[in-house]
């Protein structure tokens, strides 16, 4: 069995023709990025007066750097919803980032409720992560997915010159790549997936599992944070859809004649000089001193930065953390874990779930374990800008990073940037894509409770030598491996496979 160039199976669009003429596109653009969320993100004042800030999360952090000195155009949604009162567009000053354009497409709420909280965030974000918690699926969230993503495709359809590339990110537009095929045949069309890929038995479970698989194979390359998942998806293409598989391309029928889809690894990275360079910047230095003072001078200051998300184990963590606490493994007068949770995904039920969770084992523990003017948590809820966060890198003794699944994680590889002395400790879960590369950490199994205990120990009492040989190793490949790299490498890919095409 094949799937035939058209994608019929795959991109629905069938009964929606659609005439596209690029060139009639007044400033069309050679290099366009396609991402669920613009870079830039609004909030409303107590006063009703909108601000705009850069947006939080992995994909914008790894991907600004890369994009702001390209001339490029960055398709996405500004997390307002066109139907409702509020509703402002992104203003002319903002239309472009550096070298980079933004095109906003307009979401209505509804839309959001079912594209977004619905298909996207609780059908296949559980399920790519390990289905921690059980994925649900609709029929007509499914039905709003494809929507949106054919809006997304005819976005860009209209804005891409002639033979230009486009780079399509992440889970929520899984099936732009088949349908802007058929809509553009001479665009060279890259995806990457930022999350893991799950093992065929569990992906099999999706009802729309060959639509979806149809939408990815429109891509010339498709590009996984670690093997594990390019090796995932090859054995789905070959078992679901029967397409053969010559190393680590995947065979599809195309216009003329078979078509090689390149499907590897490419994991992702940091800027990490910038990160570097802000970490020695007197100002953040100063910063981190005062943030140590102000904690009470800690002898050992911990650290968590995540999203509030249930596959980080920020629950997990906390709950070791009050264990060594309540053994004596750390005085509670004298250590400091900060826990740092951004809000997100607010309107998604098992987001509430974790989040009061969160705040109730935070509780807890401060109850049990605090004192009159000592407090050995301190949680912050809230966005924290990007100097801050880098103080608290500088800051911290050892940071935690114990995700139950994680495509990446760019958090560990923004501490190790941030230790400029060499100095510190990492301890990082085997589930995270990061592991693979940065085997010097103190790996963990967040599920063995015992042994997650035992390495935080281990981390807190390592000599000052052996900590900095394993921080030496870690910025090795941080500095190695950077998202320039990671960028690059990616778009070298698209190029050779699609070198030669016919037009
Ligand atoms: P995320 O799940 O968002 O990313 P991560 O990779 O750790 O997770 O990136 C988070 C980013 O947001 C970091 O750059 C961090 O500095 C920033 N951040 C976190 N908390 C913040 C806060 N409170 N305030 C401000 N900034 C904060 C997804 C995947 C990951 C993958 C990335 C990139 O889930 O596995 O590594 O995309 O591909």
């Amino acid at each position: 069995v094949t799937i035939s160039a058209a994608g019929s199976a795959g991109s629905g669009l069938a009964g929606a023709p659609l005439e596209v003429r690029a060139d009639s596109a007044a400033g069309a653009r050679d290099l366009i990025v396609v991402a669920n969320r613009l870079p830039i993100e609004s909030h409303q004042d107590d006063d009703g007066a909108t601000t705009w800030e850069r947006s939080p999360g992995g994909l914008v952090s790894a991907l600004e750097p890369v994009l702001t000195s390209r001339p490029s155009t960055w398709v996405g949604w500004s997390g307002r919803c066109s139907d409702e009162d509020d509703y402002v567009e992104v203003p002319e000053h903002l239309a472009s980032l550096g070298e980079c354009e933004l095109h906003e497409i307009s979401l209505t709420r509804s839309e959001v409720r079912s594209y977004y909280d619905g298909f996207s965030n609780a059908a296949l974000w559980p399920l790519y992560h390990d289905a921690i918690v059980s994925p649900v699926y609709h029929r007509t969230e499914f039905d709003a997915y494809r929507t949106v993503n054919r809006r997304f495709a005819q976005a860009v359809a209209e804005l891409a010159a002639p033979g230009a590339t486009v780079w399509v990110h992440d889970y929520q537009l899984q099936l732009v790549p088949g349908m802007l095929r058929e809509l553009r045949p001479d665009l060279v069309i890259g995806f990457f997936l930022h999350i893991p890929f799950p093992p065929i038995e569990l992906y099999l479970q999706m009802p729309w599992r060959a639509v979806v698989l149809h939408g990815l194979l429109g891509a010339d390359v498709v590009g996984f944070q670690s093997a594990g998942g390019a090796g995932n998806f090859r054995q789905l293409a070959e078992r679901l859809l029967s397409l053969q598989v010559d190393g680590d391309d995947v065979l599809v029928e195309g216009a003329h004649g078979p078509r090689r889809v390149r499907v590897a690894d490419f994991p992702i990275s940091i800027d990490s000089h910038a990160i570097d360079a802000l970490a020695r910047d007197p100002r953040i230095r100063k910063r981190a001193a005062d943030t140590r003072r102000a904690l009470g001078n800690p002898e050992v200051l911990l650290l968590g930065v995540d999203r509030l998300d249930y596959t980080k184990g920020i629950d997990i963590r906390i709950q070791a953390y009050e264990e060594l606490l309540e053994e004596g493994a750390f005085d509670a007068e004298k250590t400091v874990l900060v826990q740092v949770a951004t809000p997100s995904r607010e309107n998604v039920e098992e987001y509430q779930r974790i989040r009061d969770e969160v705040a109730l084992i935070v509780g807890r523990a401060l109850g049990a374990h605090g004192k009159m003017g000592t407090a050995p948590i301190h949680y912050l809820h809230h966005p924290v800008p990007r100097e801050d966060l880098v103080a608290l890198y500088v800051a911290a003794d050892i940071m935690l990073v114990t995700p139950l699944r994680d495509g990446m994680n760019l958090v560990c590889k923004e501490y190790v940037a941030s230790r400029i002395n060499d100095d510190g400790a990492l301890v990082l879960s085997e589930f995270t894509g990061a592991a693979a590369e940065l085997p010097d950490a103190w790996l963990v199994n967040p599920y063995d409770a015992d042994g997650m205990k035992d390495s935080i120990v281990a981390a807190a009492t390592a000599s000052p030598e052996s900590r900095a040989r394993r921080m030496r190793a870690l910025r090795a490949q941080v500095f190695e491996h950077d998202v320039e790299r990671w960028a690059r490498s990616f778009l070298d890919a698209l190029e050779e496979v699609t070198a030669g095409r016919p037009g």
